[in-house]
């Protein structure tokens, strides 16, 4: 049996769209953005978004990040100060070590949304782009969820 050879063709670009898309736009490079979500906020109010960077490539950094449903975006560490209360640090850059994976958790590292537009309701979700120094952007849909 002798196939044309556009239906071969045809096959291997099913095959490769099929690869691509299991990909997904949520890891470019070897970095996988994993488990995203979002606490809800009312409009003008803020937010802050909570993920894991898994990173089987070469080290990276993570530069920043945007989501149009907010007015700023900016990466931030909470920290419990010496007198114990909690405070957030804006952080410039965050590194991503070569095989390793960066938790964005409560307490830790998150994305926190400024003036959100909007506000976010539990069951919506959105884009956010995260900007890498070498990988360049990522971007991945966001669910809103009670923490
Ligand atoms: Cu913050």
């Amino acid at each position: 049996m002798k196939f044309p050879v556009w239906i071969i063709s045809f096959f291997a670009v099913t095959i490769l769209l099929a690869a691509c898309s299991t990909a997904g736009a949520e890891s470019a490079e070897g970095l996988s953005i994993r488990d995203p979500w979002a606490r809800p906020g009312p409009a003008g109010g803020t937010s802050a978004i909570y993920f894991s960077i898994e990173n089987d490539s070469e080290a990276d950094t993570l530069l920043g990040a945007s989501a149009s449903v907010a007015g700023a975006v900016e990466l931030h560490r909470s920290m419990m100060s010496d007198d114990g209360t909690m405070s957030m640090e804006h952080q410039h850059s965050i590194s991503i070590p070569q095989g390793e994976t960066v938790n964005f958790e409560p307490g830790g590292l998150h994305v926190m949304l400024i003036d959100l537009t909007d506000g976010l309701d539990v069951g919506e979700s959105f884009p956010l782009t995260l900007t890498f120094e070498k990988a360049g952007d990522v971007t991945v849909m966001v669910p809103v969820r009670e923490p």
